[in-house]
């Protein structure tokens, strides 16, 4: 097919924008955790007019693991609930279900049949989720890059803000599009990776050398809406080490880790809070920890169970990030089939 290949073709996709745009993702495949906000939704609130907002719940994504149905269900409504709890705000950012706007997975299967086997082989996220059982795990899980790649381009999307967990897909995404466009003319923009430096990777409470993630052991993380003494005791069991100072020091990946998760809560320098603990011990540093994230939770928790008593009016919110991002996904699908020769 004879594509125009201008950049006047590719500001039809993409027509100029007064901000840029950002894109991003969570799974609602079990309790969002502190992992997740200090990686990424805090930023996702700080930032809501600084870009042009879009945020999903990739429930698409938690079914590449099995979930029950009925438990998905209630976690996609949790998880909504709990975004706009942290301040998500639905008149700045439009928030959605990913299932919802049937344009995710169309898409998906247009750039599956454009992207090389040998580009999914590549990802570290897959071999790490899939560990022993790469025979018996789903197709859609080694497939999530590309479904990733295509909730990305939909939206023409500038900048995905994400945790450290994610640099491999967007790079991906990057390639797919990059591909895509110099094959059937400029289609998508190819967006970057918003990492940022400190708390990208928040690691497990019981293991320090795993991420801190959904699927992991309960007492592995601190669930946003774990109540004060489920916190106290997870911290206070909280791997650390043999050593009895209080400092950022990387060789020592329990305390360190538990260092940066407090120092994120604070907004305090390394300096500073090396000086706060010098010394003190695990027990007076858990205790401060413990109280950092009780101040911070105890308000997200609040405003997650008046959210969470009008279930209704969460439904009608996510029906309208729905409707507002919907005329973005129908235009890139029509365009991406136009390219491929379907339309
Ligand atoms: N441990 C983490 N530290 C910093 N950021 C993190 N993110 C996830 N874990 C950490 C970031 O949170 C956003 C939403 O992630 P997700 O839930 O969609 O996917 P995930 O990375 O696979 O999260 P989990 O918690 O590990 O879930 P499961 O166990 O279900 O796979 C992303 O921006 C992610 O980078």
């Amino acid at each position: 097919m004879s594509a125009p290949t201008t950049a006047a073709s590719a500001a039809n996709a993409t027509p100029k924008r007064a901000r840029e745009r950002v894109f991003s993702g969570i799974q609602p495949s079990g309790a969002p955790h502190i992992g997740n906000y200090l990686g990424a939704i805090r930023h996702w609130v700080a930032e809501q007019d600084i870009f042009d907002n879009i945020y999903c719940v990739v429930d698409l994504h938690a079914i590449t693991v099995p979930q029950d149905p009925g438990e998905l269900r209630e976690n996609v409504r949790q998880l909504a609930a709990t975004l706009l709890a942290c301040g998500l705000d639905p008149q700045r950012s439009a928030l959605f279900v990913q299932s919802h706007v049937h344009e995710h997975a169309e898409l998906a299967w247009l750039l599956n049949c454009v992207t090389p086997m040998g580009w999914l082989n590549r990802m570290t996220q897959f071999k790490t989720k899939a560990g022993d059982d790469r025979e018996t795990v789903s197709a859609g899980l080694y497939d999530y890059p590309v479904l990733m790649a295509a909730d990305i381009l939909l939206y023409q999307t500038d900048a995905v803000p994400v945790g450290d967990d994610q640099r491999q897909h967007v790079e991906l995404t990057r390639d797919i599009a990059n591909s895509f466009n110099a094959r059937f003319g400029e289609t998508f923009v190819e967006p970057r990776a918003l990492i940022r430096e400190v708390g990208a990777r928040i690691m497990a409470l019981d293991d320090p050398a795993k991420k801190m993630s959904k699927s992991g052991a309960d007492t592995s993380y601190i669930a946003l809406l774990d109540p004060p003494e489920v916190i106290r005791k997870k911290i206070a069991r909280a791997t650390t080490d043999s050593q009895r100072t209080i400092v950022f020091d990387e060789s020592r990946p329990g305390i360190f880790n538990l260092l940066t998760i407090y120092q994120l809560l604070v907004g305090q320098s390394r300096e500073q809070i090396e000086a706060e603990f010098a010394g003190k011990g695990y027990k007076e540093f858990k205790a401060a920890l413990t109280e950092g994230l009780v101040a911070t939770l105890t308000p997200i928790q609040q405003r997650y169970n008046q959210l969470v008593a009008d279930p209704a009016e969460l439904d009608r919110l996510l029906a309208g990030g729905a409707e507002r991002v919907r005329p973005i996904s129908h235009a890139t699908l029509a365009q991406v089939q136009q390219r491929m020769g379907l339309r």
